[in-house]
């Protein structure tokens, strides 16, 4: 296979564009369309501060990269979870998001990493918050989700950024609109999309510049680039829902090269057109009583809550212990 812009041998062949580029080529061609999402979106602009979330994998400190090398004022924030699960997935984590900005800091002196670390900050970690609270059903990634989101929306808000950027690519943008419909879930339809507004007051701006990227496209971004970053994925990532959809969808991509692709972009054509304006936001949001950050429960935020039954319970001189990771056969 050859480079369609320079006749070298081809170091990635995308089929759902058509599409072979060479290293040198591909390294070009990447943040070009970055950009070009970012316009048609709306994403933000030469002089929005932006925030990126980097958990030290693939596809947060490719987007890391890629926005600094296309000259946008961005700071990095990694959040601390406290996971081990046998590979000692946090620390590798958080040592790969170091070097990513050791090895830039000389070229972009302005880049700044904010790092939050949950169990120092907060006084457990999440395998931890999530064995002692009683959400998830054993799970952690639904407690993990909600500290992740509290931590992120309030470091970009009280930081004073623009925006938020996150690294979804198209696989994980996909999986959730599969899981979405299927369940007809039609408000978290209305609301996923490539940028998000903050639609009041304490919520910051959200944005997806690689949402219409292949999850072997960010990889082999990094790859290419020489970007270090963590092959493990999450020891509780094991055999949750995402994890089986996208296996699905890779199925179907296999047979019918573009599909993804195309599902996503017939569904934002769709919610262009006004399919989904129908649906209307029935939650009522109000500012917790205790973080100030917008909540639909009454009184205090899930967040504040979570850490006050955590400090009940440490209280009574309980044993904190970790979640454990699922056992392979599970
Ligand atoms: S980090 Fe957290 Fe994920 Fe790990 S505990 Fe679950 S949600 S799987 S993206
Ligand atoms: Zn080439
Ligand atoms: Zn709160």
């Amino acid at each position: 296979m050859k480079c369609k812009k320079c006749g070298e041998t081809a170091a990635i062949n995308m089929r759902q564009h058509k599409l072979a580029l060479c290293a040198e080529h591909y390294l070009e061609w990447l943040p070009q369309q970055t950009q070009r999402f970012i316009e048609k979106y709306h994403m933000f602009g030469p002089e929005d501060r932006i925030l990126v979330a980097v958990s030290g994998g693939k596809d947060s400190l490719s987007l890391w990269d890629v926005l600094l090398r296309l000259g946008y004022r961005a700071d990095g924030l990694y959040i601390g979870l406290g996971i081990d699960g046998g590979v000692d997935y946090s620390h590798q984590s958080y040592e790969k998001v170091k070097q990513f900005v050791a090895e830039r800091s000389g070229q972009h002196p302005d880049m700044h990493l904010r790092a939050v670390d949950v169990g120092q900050v907060y006084g457990a970690t999440v395998p931890e918050a999530a064995q002692i609270s009683n959400r998830g059903h054993g799970k952690p990634c639904s407690v993990c989700g909600l500290i992740k989101r509290h931590i992120m929306n309030r470091v970009a808000y009280d930081g004073g950024y623009d925006v938020l950027a996150t690294g979804h690519n198209l696989d994980d943008e996909v999986a959730v609109l599969m899981q979405n419909t299927l369940h007809w879930q039609a408000g978290y339809l209305a609301r996923q999309a490539p940028v998000l507004e903050a639609s009041r007051p304490g919520l910051a701006r959200k944005a997806k510049p690689f949402c219409r990227f292949y999850e072997r496209e960010t990889a082999a971004y990094a790859l290419l680039r020489g970007i270090d970053y963590i092959y493990d994925e999450c020891p509780y990532a094991e055999g949750s829902n995402t994890i089986y959809y996208k296996g699905l969808l890779n199925q179907l991509e296999a047979d019918r090269p573009g599909a993804k692709l195309q599902f996503y972009l017939g569904f934002l054509e769709a919610k262009a057109s006004g399919l989904f304006d129908r649906v209307q936001e029935e939650v009522e949001l109000n500012a917790c009583e205790k973080c100030g950050q917008p909540t639909s429960a009454p009184g205090e935020c899930a967040f504040c809550r979570l850490w006050e039954r955590i400090a009940a319970y440490k209280a009574e001189g309980r044993p904190v212990r970790s979640l454990p990771v699922y056992a392979k056969s599970l």
